[in-house]
Order: structure tokens, then C-alpha cells, then sequence
């Protein structure tokens, strides 16, 4: 069933050679593409809200410029990734419409709250951790812009990933209250962190054919498996009780079994209504209005130039 042009480029994508923008490809190759990185890109914009909120309140100097690069990072990973989009034949502005109206999707865990500090070790080692096993294979992907994308944003996801453990263990093995607030931050960050990969692979509707397409590498059940067997054990080094009682080790299997994913909470967040959903789109768009400014002057300045140039 498919056409001579699709049979080719399946042959190219089996063979590993990489899609550039140019090149003829399938228009829903195109499109899931498109969803994919642009969803990703939002969540980095939109991921730097929970932890923007403790950069007035980061307990030392050092912390403080810390959280402020890896903020920065994230603001970076955003416009990197919208770049690549944008090499797809969508422009930027839609893009952002999309963000800005509510109708584009985004990674549901960035709609929980940062309550303490210690959400900031958590989110650094276990969101930072879940997005690294996700996007290290994403390195390999089909398509050359997004795959060469991941390989520098890797890089500084592993520093924050390791930023964020260093704070956990800071407050692991500090004053029993520090503790406390380091396992109460685990106890609320873990189960959405497992949601971060995904629908189970029954329920993944996209996994079939992007994996086909190679803009996946792997299933969403494999990461999060994955994902459990590195992190179990660095819970425990820290000394904290990951919240899941039907935690075991399966020796027979070779991996960690864990108990059920509330699929409910997880379908009820990426529909709009996790927590922080609506501060999350207001905080948003009360910083797109209040840049129009800076658009209106380079904009003015870009013709002003332009007139210049023809006079
Ligand atoms: N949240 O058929 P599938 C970061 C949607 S890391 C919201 O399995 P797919 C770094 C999905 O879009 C986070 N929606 O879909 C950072 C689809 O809806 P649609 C970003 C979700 O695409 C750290 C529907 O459910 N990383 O930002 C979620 O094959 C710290 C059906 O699902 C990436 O985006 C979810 N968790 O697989 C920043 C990585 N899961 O579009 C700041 C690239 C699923 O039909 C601070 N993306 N949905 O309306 C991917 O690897 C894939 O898109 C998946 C989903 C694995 C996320």
C-alpha cells in the first residue's frame, strides 16, 4: 500500500540515514514531527516556571546562580527546539499561538507546584532524569535537526540532572526536618514523573508508527521501566522511601515491578485541569504581552534599516 516514494524513504530511514529539511518526506511525517518537537519545545518554555519560582529564594548565592543557569538552559533548549520546527515549514508565531491559546499540549508534570526547596532537587534529579532517558535515544532519531538538537541539550540536561541529586543528598543527609522535606518532595514528584513517559504502550497512540519512522526509538513502557531500575537505587543511597508499595525487585525478570499508574490523574492534567495548568497558560501569556514591546522595536528597527538600505 505504499507508494514508491514512501517505500524509499522507509528504505532510508531502516538503513539509519538521516532526513533533512529539504528532502521529500510524507506529510504526516511531517506533521508528527512537528507535533512532537513542538510540544517538546513548549515544555521547556513552560518548564521554567515551577523552578523559576524558587530563584528569589534559593538558600545560598551558589544555588541561586545555579538554578538561574539551568533556568536559562531550559529557555535555551525551548528556542533550539523551535528552530528545529521551524525547519518543518511551521512558523514560530503559530507555534506560539498554539502555546499561548491553550491548544497545544506540553509535558503534564510541569503543572504541579513547587512547594518547598527540596522540589527543586526533585525535579532536577527525577524530571531531569526521566527527560534524559527519554531523549538519549532521541540522539538516534530520523530526523537530522531534532537528532543533532538532543545532542547538545543532553549534555546540559545530565549537569542539571546532577545539580539536582547534589541538592537531594544536601537535604538527605541533613537536620531531620531537611530530610523530611526531601522525602516529602519524592513522595510528590514521583508518580507524575512516571507519567512524563507517557500512555502504557496499549494506550500509546502515536508510538506504532513513529517508532516505524524512527522519530521514537523506544516504546513509552520501556523508558519508564528503565527509568525505575536507575532511579530505585539512588532513593536508596539517599536514604528515601520511594512512595510505592508494591515496589519489588524482580529477579526473574531482571527489573523493578511497580504498582499501578493513575491514568485518571494523568489524563486529567494533559486535558487541562492538573493543578497549575491555568497559572501555568496565564504566567505564559502575561510575558508574551508584556514583550510585545521588545517585538514592536525590533521590528521597527528591521524597517528603519530596510528603508535605509533602499534610500
Ligand atoms: N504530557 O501516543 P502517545 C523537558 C500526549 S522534558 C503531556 O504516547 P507520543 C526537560 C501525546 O502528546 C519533557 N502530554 O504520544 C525539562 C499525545 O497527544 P496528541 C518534554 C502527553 O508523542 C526538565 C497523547 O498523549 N519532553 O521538558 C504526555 O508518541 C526540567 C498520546 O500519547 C518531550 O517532549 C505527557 N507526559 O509520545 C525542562 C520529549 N505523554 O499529541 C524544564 C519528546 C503523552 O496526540 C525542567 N517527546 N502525551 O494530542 C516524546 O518523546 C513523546 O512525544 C512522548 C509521548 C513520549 C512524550
Amino acid at each position: 500500500e505504499m507508494s514508491p516514494e514512501e517505500r524509499a524513504f522507509q528504505d532510508r530511514i531502516d538503513a539509519d540515514i538521516k532526513i533533512e529539511p529539504k528532502e521529500w518526506m510524507p506529510e504526516a511525517y511531517r506533521k508528527t514531527l512537528i507535533r512532537q518537537i513542538s510540544q517538546h519545545a513548549h515544555s521547556e518554555i513552560i518548564g521554567m516556571q515551577p523552578e523559576g519560582n524558587w530563584i528569589t529564594r534559593a538558600p545560598t548565592l551558589e544555588r541561586k546562580a545555579i538554578l538561574l543557569a539551568k533556568v536559562q538552559d531550559e529557555a535555551g533548549h525551548g528556542l533550539y527546539l523551535y528552530c528545529a520546527a521551524e525547519t518543518l515549514g511551521v512558523s514560530r508565531d503559530e507555534l506560539l499561538e498554539q502555546l499561548n491559546s491553550g491548544k497545544a499540549k506540553y509535558s503534564s508534570i510541569f503543572n504541579y507546584p513547587t512547594l518547598t526547596w527540596a522540589d527543586i532537587g526533585a525535579i532536577g534529579w527525577l524530571v531531569d532524569g526521566a527527560a534524559i532517558m527519554n531523549q538519549v535515544p532521541l540522539q538516534r532519531c530520523s530526523y537530522g535537526p531534532y537528532s543533532r538538537a538532543m545532542i547538545r541539550i543532553c549534555k546540559e540536561e545530565s549537569f542539571h540532572q546532577r545539580q539536582g541529586y547534589d541538592a537531594m543528598t544536601k537535604l538527605a543527609r541533613g537536620t531531620p526536618e531537611q530530610k523530611q522535606m526531601a522525602q516529602d518532595a519524592l513522595n510528590r514528584w514521583w508518580w507524575p514523573s512516571l507519567m512524563m513517559f507517557g500512555p502504557s504502550d496499549a494506550e500509546s497512540v502515536h508510538s506504532a508508527q513513529s517508532m516505524r519512522w524512527k522519530i521514537k526509538i523506544n516504546s513509552n513502557d520501556e523508558l519508564r521501566q528503565k527509568f525505575v531500575d536507575q532511579t530505585v537505587p539512588q532513593a536508596e543511597y539517599l536514604g528515601l522511601t520511594v512512595p510505592d508499595p508494591d515496589l519489588k525487585w524482580n529477579a526473574e525478570r531482571g527489573h523493578y515491578d511497580f504498582g499501578a499508574i493513575d491514568w485518571d490523574e494523568f489524563y486529567q492534567v494533559i486535558a487541562g485541569n492538573g493543578p497549575c495548568n491555568r497559572q501555568r497558560l496565564r504566567t505564559r501569556v502575561k510575558a508574551y504581552e508584556e514583550g510585545q514591546w521588545v517585538r514592536d522595536a525590533a521590528d521597527a528597527y528591521a524597517a528603519k534599516k530596510a528603508a535605509r538600505a533602499h534610500g
